[in-house]
């Protein structure tokens, strides 16, 4: 580490909350699938921000479309129209083949508003009686930060010391749809799943799960909400991972790369029936739907569809995956994945692997203790992935 490393390192340990524990790079400029710490050093970004940034560092279109909209106008107020919140919430619901949208900031303020609307519409319409409608959750679920919902999070890292949790979650095991059928009762409004869990360690549900948990939702009349926000946008080699299973749930929450990492944009996308209930004074935000965040979240969008990315996450994410099966370590328990969001199951810490991955110029993280997460943004080509593959394979096989 340099001298100029730690000084901004003692700076974050001074002055900021120790609610992360990154490694130890400062960085300061990124472009593409690279970005450069304060050292002049260049490093593969096998992160993406958790998949925020699928279009790459930096995107030149999505970079462009911001700067002009940052010279016209940045905010109004959701008391009046704004020229570029419809064409985006109209992308929003084409892409998701849902009729209507809602947009907020973070990812787990989109998580609470999905709640928020399974609730309104399992009082209005499902008739369940006042305050006792259920939400069915999995165990090991990864929906975000808030009060309600790390209080139905099953890690206590996440809840402990947070009480009293917000009543009315139901956790059943994820991957089971038997789990889910006997869960269900009169009062259940809703159903809200990762199609693939990501901060568990990329756990991927059996085969056909997707399609029955479809099944059950429709014949016990109960909303599926898919939490797409990780998963979504082409990150797992299709649009949305429940286009692996063409299966189209009632709410579709997304996030993280419907900006590609310029600024926080988040939405819910669902039947009318659903977002209608939404009436003025029941939900909002001052920075949901802003000018600035609706031309972001446009050319964010364009460039999934334009540029294929989807596509190409399939393509390089099995040939990157094919690679990383070539690795013979006795320490490695798993490698699997869907598109270009894979995990690397150890059979030890994955820390001090992340460690040395970084010291070869290579940014990944560790989840669950045991994985080492690989996600480079969609738009990187076969042959970085062969550059990057040859220093994973260094770094761990040297340590
Ligand atoms: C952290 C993980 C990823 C998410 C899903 C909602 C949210 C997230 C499926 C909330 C956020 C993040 C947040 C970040 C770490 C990260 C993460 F490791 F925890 F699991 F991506 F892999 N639903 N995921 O994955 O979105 O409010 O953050 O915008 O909390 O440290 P947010």
């Amino acid at each position: 580490m340099s001298r100029l490393d730690q000084r901004f390192i003692s700076l974050d340990e001074r002055y900021g909350a120790p609610n992360y524990h990154p490694l130890p790079v400062v960085l300061k400029k990124g472009k593409g699938v690279y970005v450069w710490d304060v050292n002049g050093n260049r490093y593969f970004d096998m992160l993406s921000a958790y998949s925020a940034l699928n279009q790459g560092h930096n995107h030149p279109k999505i970079v462009a479309a911001a700067k002009a909209q940052l010279n016209r106008l940045t905010l109004t107020s959701r008391a009046f129209h704004n020229a570029l919140m419809g064409p985006l919430l109209k992308e929003i619901c084409r892409l998701t083949r849902q009729d209507k949208a809602i947009l907020m900031n973070s990812g787990a303020e989109a998580v609470e508003t999905a709640i928020k609307a399974m609730r309104l519409w399992g009082y209005q319409v499902k008739k369940i009686p006042k305050d006792r409608a259920e939400i069915i959750v999995c165990r090991n679920n990864f929906h975000g930060r808030t009060t309600t919902i790390v209080g139905f999070s099953s890690d206590p890292n996440s809840y402990e010391g947070f009480g009293p949790k917000t009543p009315g979650f139901i956790e059943i095991e994820y991957g089971s749809g038997k789990s889910l059928e006997s869960a269900i009762t009169s009062n259940t409004c809703g159903f809200l799943f990762e199609p693939l869990q990501g901060e568990a360690g990329v756990l991927i549900p059996p085969t056909g799960y997707l399609k029955e948990i479809r099944a059950l939702c429709s014949k016990h009349n109960v909303l599926m909400c898919a939490d797409e926000i990780q998963t979504g946008l082409g990150r797992t080699g299709k649009l949305f991972c429940c286009d692996h299973e063409k299966v189209r749930p009632d709410l579709m929450i997304l996030g993280k790369a419907l900006s590609g990492g310029l600024y926080p944009i988040s939405a819910v996308a669902a039947r009318s029936d659903i977002m209608d209930l939404f009436t003025a004074g029941k939900h909002g935000s001052t920075f949901g739907g802003n000018p600035l965040a609706s031309s972001i979240g446009l050319a964010a969008l364009k460039v999934i569809v334009e540029e294929r990315l989807p596509q190409k996450a399939a393509a390089t994410g099995e040939y990157f995956r094919s690679l990383l099966q070539t690795l013979k370590l006795d320490f490695i328990q798993e490698v699997r994945g869907k598109g270009l969001l894979i995990g690397v199951e150890l059979k030890k810490p994955a820390r001090p692997f992340c460690e040395a991955l970084a010291k070869n110029g290579i940014l990944a993280k560790e989840t669950h203790e045991k994985t080492i997460r690989f996600a480079p943004p969609l738009t990187i080509t076969r042959a970085q992935i062969q550059e990057a593959f040859n220093l994973i394979r260094s770094a761990l096989s040297y340590r």
